[in-house]
């Protein structure tokens, strides 16, 4: 990897100049002086540039060229522009393809990066945003990521087929007249995990993420048709059921309309305060939805304030369309003092006089489809995210719609894929390559992909399980698919179903996210046309399977002896090094056994078997067990002996019995 050649392109008086330079050599031309530095740091470099303009002048286009030997096997790693775009590795014989031309008559357009960087479309090529990385098949990996991208979003562009990486800046409607560092990047070699502790702690530097949540919101079972009733059934089947979750958060659906959030829908007469306090009475932190920065077109809002609209000469800026409203909606104007005014009114409204706890703040890339006084797009969206920083204060932000580097470190919480659906893929919106579709399949790519993110930056939103049979197309496997990869990427564990409407085998499925802990140490890998996920939570090892392709696949355990109980619920002990067949997107989960005896062998109360064990002590015959308080299914626990015998389990008697040739268990119920 190595850097050539840097191009800033500008418009000094009423001409277009361009001044080409390489790093590290002070260059100048008319009215420009680039100063560009190459310095040494962990693991590779740091570039910047800094521009020293002798007047005025406005920026067209910064880019870098870079060589970058691309092999057959390598994974390249492609940021997506916001939360709802798909981000995975791709392999170089792949290609990110243009938004076909049906997708800009529904504006498809305004919710990507569809007009800001020209998708070129041919094979091979790729582009990421604020960091890109590259996995060679031996693990070393090259990290490009962008250390400032209030100058300019960072796109990394690849070529693989050319062996070349150009990274641009958007500066479009920059305007500098003092010297200004506008380029600030990493060029890092090493470990992968390694390489994203020091690019992450370089960007957020002394970041503390919260801790994993679990929760219920309303969107994906009901969508706008909520009611105070709804809320209610719900927040009783919880009760009721016992789930230990701790968020519950009204999504839209509220509000008369997207823009006017004091103007309560009759389907909640008894007003926001008494929602707030209802949710909060059984025991969960009350969330609400918000969308700051859009307005439908039908609300009041731009019928009343119409000059707190984003415009672009005279005309509301079109943030995209939505058949679940009245259609399009506008961007407002975030330089619009009053408008932010009135939005900081809301926050206080919602948090201090209703009474809630935390917001899920989305569509927020609205804030920035053009660049605003003299500043190019990405500035004005971090503007945007500090203001809402600012408006909740320490209460709990659950980010959505946004690009991810002005959310890093600064949200709680941030979905990191699109919405899922009550389906697997949506074909018509995948054949016109609309990257930000709502379909299950495009979200598990990115929550897999991005799921180095988790607890780096913000705790990740995977997006909600959903278990349910009714009103969702998806077979079993799919939903156990979903729920599993969730639990592994994600930090934050939703879902929408009435729990009340659930089998007794899918709430066992359900129940057996809690108590919900933190994972270690993940790692991906393709085995047999499926992925393999190794991990860790405290003390144990897990392995799982997921096939997430519409054919039959066959991935190997590595050697050893495995457990695992759900989905189906029969316990039982599986040796590795041998081809695990799996359907079509099925997934299972495995512990790795312990080679020690007397430590938890298995269980079958949780997802992640052993992980609700909080202690297994042995003394002599005498093996005292103990779960945590939020396990939710019963128990049996597996515990491996040297040998045949009497034990006693938490004071009751247990005989070993031998499952194969050397296994000897004790089987009892916690
Ligand atoms: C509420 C929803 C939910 C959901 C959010 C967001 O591409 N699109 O047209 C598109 C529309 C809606 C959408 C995502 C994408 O959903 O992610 O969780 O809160 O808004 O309206």
């Amino acid at each position: 990897m190595n850097i050539q050649k840097g191009f800033i392109r500008y418009r000094a008086g009423k001409r277009d100049y361009t001044l080409s330079f390489t790093p590290g050599v002070p260059a100048r031309a008319q009215g420009l002086e680039v100063t560009s530095e190459l310095l040494p740091v962990d693991h590779g470099w740091r570039v910047t540039a800094t521009l020293a303009p002798d007047g005025p002048l406005s920026l067209l286009d910064i880019f870098f060229e870079a060589n970058y030997r691309f092999l057959p096997d390598d994974r390249i790693f492609c940021n997506g522009f916001q939360s709802w775009t798909e981000s995975r590795e791709f392999a170089p014989g792949e290609r990110i393809r243009p938004l076909g031309r049906a997708g800009r008559v529904f504006k498809l357009d305004r919710f990507g990066d569809y007009d800001i960087y020209p998708c070129p479309g041919g094979r091979g090529t790729f582009h990421s945003h604020t960091y890109c990385s590259i996995r060679q098949k031996t693990g070393a990996t090259t990290l490009l990521g962008s250390l400032d991208e209030e100058t300019g979003y960072t796109i990394f562009a690849c070529d693989a087929k050319r062996n070349r990486i150009r990274v641009v800046k958007d500066v479009e409607g920059t305007e500098i007249s003092s010297p200004a560092t506008l380029v600030d990047l990493l060029l890092l070699q090493g470990r992968e995990d390694e390489l994203h502790s020091a690019y992450f702690g370089a960007l957020c530097p002394g970041f503390e993420a919260r801790g994993p949540a679990t929760g219920w919101t309303s969107w994906y079972h009901y969508y706008t048709d909520i009611s105070e009733s709804i809320i209610e059934e719900n927040l009783s089947a919880l009760e009721r059921e016992r789930i230990p979750i701790q968020l519950f958060q009204v999504d839209d659906g509220w509000q008369a309309a997207v823009g006017d959030w004091l103007d309560i829908k009759p389907s909640f007469p008894g007003g926001m305060e008494a929602l707030a306090s209802r949710i909060r009475d059984r025991g969960f932190r009350p969330g609400l939805w918000l969308a700051p920065f859009i307005c439908e077109k039908s609300s009041r809002l731009a019928k009343e304030r119409g000059e707190w609209l984003l415009r672009h000469e005279g005309k509301p800026v079109a943030a995209g369309w939505n058949p679940l409203w009245s259609g399009t909606f506008y961007a407002l104007d975030v330089y619009n003092d009053e408008f932010l005014y009135h939005m900081h009114n809301v926050f206080d409204t919602a948090l201090n006089r209703w009474g809630f706890d935390m917001v899920k703040l989305d569509f927020l890339y609205a804030a920035a489809l053009l660049p605003r006084n003299g500043k190019p797009r990405s500035a004005v969206m971090a503007k945007a995210m500090r203001f809402l920083r600012r408006c909740a204060g320490d209460r709990l932000i659950l980010g959505c719609g946004v690009p991810l580097g002005a959310a890093f470190g600064l949200v709680d919480y941030c979905r990191v894929g699109s919405d899922v659906a009550p389906k697997w893929e949506d074909r018509l919106l995948r054949a016109v390559n609309y990257r930000e579709r709502v379909s299950t399949a495009n979200s598990l790519a990115s929550t897999v992909g991005r799921g180095h993110l988790n607890g780096r930056v913000f705790v990740n939103d995977p997006d909600v399980v959903m278990l349910r049979r009714e009103k969702n197309a998806m077979s079993d496997d799919e939903r156990f698919t979903l729920f599993l990869l969730n639990n592994i990427f994600g930090g934050l564990i939703f879902t929408s179903d009435n729990v009340a409407h659930y089998s007794p085998d899918t709430m066992r499925i359900y129940r057996s996210l809690f108590p919900l802990r933190e994972k270690e140490g993940t790692r991906v890998s393709d085995s047999g046309g499926a992925l393999k996920i190794d991990f860790a939570i405290g003390e144990n090892r897990y392995c799982a399977l997921a096939n997430l392709s519409s054919r039959r696949s066959a991935p190997v355990l590595d050697e050893g002896l495995y457990f695992n109980a759900l989905p189906a619920g029969d316990p039982a002990f599986t040796a590795g090094g041998e081809k695990i067949p799996l359907r079509p997107r099925e997934s299972r989960c495995y512990l790795s056994v312990k080679d020690d005896f007397f430590t938890v062998s298995g269980t079958t109360a949780h997802i992640f078997p052993g992980s609700e064990i909080l202690a297994c002590v042995q003394n002599g015959d005498a093996i005292t067990v103990t779960q945590s308080d939020d396990v939710r299914n019963d128990n049996t626990v597996f515990i491996r002996t040297p040998g045949p015998g009497q034990y006693f389990i938490n004071g009751l008697p247990v005989q070993a019995g031998q499952i194969e040739e050397g296994l000897f268990v004790l089987k009892a119920s916690l």
